[in-house]
C-alpha cells in the first residue's frame, strides 16, 4: 500500500468524508462514490498549492485516503480513478492553478451527475421487468434496485415486497424505511426466514458493490444465499448497478478483496473477552456466481452476466495494471 505524505494536509471536510465511509455512516457503492468524488474535489478546491505538481500531490494524498476506506466496493476506486485521470489530462488544457481548480471541481460535479443519472435511467429499465401483483424480494439497502421499485410504483404498478433485515447492520430497516416512505406494500422479514418465504415470490433485485469480468457480483453478505434460494425456487434473480461498479481489475485477473469488519458489530467486547475458546468473523461481502444472475440491469440496458466485460471493455478499454492507482506517482 503506497503511503501517504506526512506534511500535506487533507481537508477536514474530506477527512469526514473519509471517516463516514470507514465507519458505514455513508454506506452503499453509488454513495460511497459520489461522496469520494465530492471529497477529492474539495480537496482541489481548498489546496493552498502554488504549483501544479504540488496541487496534484495534495489531491493525491486524498484519493488515497478516501481509497484506502472500503476495499470491496469497485465504485470507489472507479470513481477517483475517474476524476485523477481527468484531472491529470486538463493540466496541459488549462493555464495555471485557478483554472485547474475549475476543471477538477466540473470534472467531480459529472461524475456525480453522471452517476446519479445512471441510477435514474436503471430504475426505468428495470422497471419494465415488474408486473401488477408481482411479490418481489430485495437484500440489504441499494439505491439502484430501489430506484427499479420506486420507478415502478410511480408508474402505478402495484406490488409488494419483502426486505430482509440484512445482519449485522441491518440496512434492510433503512430499506424498509424507503419503500413505507414510497408508500410500497413492504414486509420486513428475518434473514434466516429466507428460504422459506422466497418460495412465494416472482422476481429479485438486489445492488452490487462490485461486479467482475466473468459477471460475478459482490455484494452484501448473504446475497449469495439469496440467490441460491432462489435458484432452488425458480424465481428470478435481477441485479440493479452502474457501469463504474464493474471492476477493471479483475480484467487482468485481481480478485476483490472481501472486507472483513469488526467483530463488534455481531457482538459486545464485554461478551467476546468473556469467552475463551470463541472467535468472530465478520465478512461484509460475498460473491453470487454468474450461474445464479438472470441477468445485470445497466444504465446501458440488461446484460446477461457474461456481457460484463463487453461493459468493462467499452468504460476502461483493456485494462493494465498501471492504470490501478493514477495518482500513485503524485503521493511523494
Ligand atoms: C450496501 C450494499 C448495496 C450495494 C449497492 O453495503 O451491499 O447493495 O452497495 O448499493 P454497505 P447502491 O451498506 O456495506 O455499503 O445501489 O446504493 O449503490
Amino acid at each position: 500500500m503506497p503511503r501517504r505524505p506526512a506534511m500535506v494536509l487533507i481537508p477536514e471536510e474530506t477527512q469526514k468524508i473519509a471517516e463516514d465511509i470507514r465507519s458505514m455512516r455513508t454506506h452503499g457503492a453509488g454513495r460511497i462514490a459520489r461522496a469520494a468524488a465530492k471529497g477529492v474535489v474539495i480537496a482541489t478546491q481548498e489546496s493552498k498549492a502554488k504549483r501544479v505538481h504540488t496541487l496534484l500531490r495534495d489531491v493525491a494524498t486524498a484519493a488515497q485516503l478516501l481509497y484506502e476506506t472500503r476495499p470491496s466496493a469497485v465504485s470507489l476506486p472507479n470513481a477517483l480513478r475517474y476524476f485523477y485521470t481527468r484531472l491529470l489530462n486538463q493540466v496541459d488544457q488549462t493555464k495555471g492553478i485557478r483554472e485547474l481548480k475549475e476543471a477538477g471541481h466540473k470534472i467531480g460535479q459529472g461524475f456525480i451527475e453522471m452517476s446519479n443519472n445512471a441510477v435514474t435511467t436503471i430504475g426505468q429499465i428495470g422497471s419494465q421487468l415488474i408486473q401488477d401483483g408481482d411479490i418481489i424480494f430485495t437484500y440489504c439497502n441499494s439505491a439502484t434496485a430501489f430506484s427499479v421499485l420506486k420507478t415502478a410504483s410511480t408508474m402505478g404498478k402495484e406490488f409488494t415486497v419483502y426486505v430482509p433485515e440484512t445482519r449485522p447492520k441491518y440496512q434492510g430497516h433503512i430499506t424498509a424505511t424507503w419503500l413505507d416512505e414510497a408508500g410500497i406494500p413492504c414486509i420486513l422479514i428475518t434473514d434466516n426466514s429466507l428460504r422459506f418465504l422466497i418460495a412465494r415470490a416472482d422476481k429479485v433485485f438486489v445492488g452490487a458493490d462490485s461486479i467482475t469480468a466473468n459477471g460475478a457480483v459482490v455484494n452484501k453478505i448473504g446475497t449469495s444465499l439469496v440467490a441460491l434460494a432462489a435458484d432452488e425456487a425458480r424465481v428470478d434473480f435481477f441485479v440493479a448497478a452502474e457501469s463504474y461498479k464493474f471492476s477493471p481489475a479483475t480484467m487482468a485477473g485481481e480478485l476483490i478483496e472481501i472486507e472483513e469488519r469488526d467483530e463488534s458489530e455481531i457482538v459486545s467486547k464485554e461478551k467476546l473477552a468473556s469467552w475463551k475458546y470463541v472467535t468472530v468473523r465478520n465478512p461484509a461481502f460475498d460473491v453470487t456466481p454468474p450461474e445464479y444472475i438472470d441477468a445485470i440491469i445497466t444504465e446501458q440496458g440488461v446484460i446477461p452476466p457474461q456481457g460484463a466485460i463487453a461493459i468493462l471493455y467499452r468504460e476502461f478499454g483493456w485494462y493494465s495494471t498501471e492504470q490501478a492507482l493514477p495518482w500513485e506517482p503524485y503521493l511523494k
